[in-house]
């Protein structure tokens, strides 16, 4: 990521906007790069202030989240570098409770494992051990919703636009354990992939660590009691009407009602 962004603090926020108006109203934008040049440094600007707005309006951090951390994600989005975006209470959503399809422009639904980090994580301690921090892991599905038109978008788009996050729920948390290796399901209706838990850079735990040095970077607070999704472990199936389902084997399952 380069060092410092290169956008004006008013024009970083006019982007933010445009992105915030996109999710609000439910309509969307064509990608930034089409009318000015973004860094990385400038998408996780415009991804604070794009946060920064939520907040404005009553939201509260819950959490943070990984992308791209699976191949098939990346093939699938075209893109090749891991990226960390926001969580917030309005996009929590509780196990076996229904969501409107018509909050969102295009969902998608992602198997994923969740951590629970029982402590806070210190940036600056060289030392910290990330999986140390945390006690509880889950298994999880993510609605992601690019503001995008088509979910076309560059590297620095997905970063501006929070990493695609609309919504989150989380199965039973169970004792921090290693969740390598697990098959893993999601049904979305009668469409279904399957994978594995390896293919979230070959075991979820190295997804904490590429967050710890994320955060680093971007001075990220990580904090006792938010929630980390490590990154889908297969491609994203378009979410429709009726029960989506994630399975991962040995740690159990969640359930979401999605009506039109
Ligand atoms: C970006 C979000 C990717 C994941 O788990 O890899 C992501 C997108 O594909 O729109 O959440
Ligand atoms: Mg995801």
């Amino acid at each position: 990521m380069s060092a410092t962004g290169n956008l004006s603090t008013s024009e970083i926020h006019r982007l933010a906007g445009m992105l915030d108006d996109a999710q609000r109203y439910t309509r969307d934008v064509v990608s930034l790069a089409e009318t000015v040049q973004v860094n990385a440094a400038d998408a996780y600007r415009i991804q604070d202030a794009l946060v920064g707005l939520r907040q404005s309006r009553g939201e509260s951090l819950t959490g943070l989240k990984l992308g791209f951390t699976s191949e098939e994600k990346m093939k699938q989005m075209g893109v090749s570098d891991v990226i960390v975006g926001r969580l917030t209470d309005a996009m929590c959503i509780e196990a076996g409770d229904e969501i409107h399809l018509g909050r969102f422009i295009h969902p998608k639904a992602e198997p994923e494992i969740a951590y629970r980090l029982a402590r806070e994580v210190d940036l600056d301690d060289p030392e910290i051990d990330i999986e140390r921090c945390v006690d509880a892991v889950a298994p999880a599905v993510e609605i992601i919703d690019s503001r995008y038109r088509d979910f076309r978008f560059t590297y620095t788009d997905v970063i501006a636009d929070n990493t695609s996050a609309a919504a989150y729920v989380i199965g039973e948390w169970q004792p921090l354990r290693r969740v390598a290796d697990l098959p893993v399901r999601l049904s979305v209706g009668t469409a279904s992939v399957v994978g594995s838990t390896t293919a979230i850079l070959g075991d979820p735990a190295r997804a904490l660590r590429a967050l710890l040095s994320m955060c680093r970077r971007t001075r990220m607070p990580l904090s006792a009691g938010h929630v980390v999704l490590a990154g889908a472990a297969t491609a994203a199936v378009p979410l429709t009407a009726g029960v989506t389902r994630c399975d991962v084997a040995g740690l159990g399952h969640v359930t979401i009602e999605a009506v039109s």
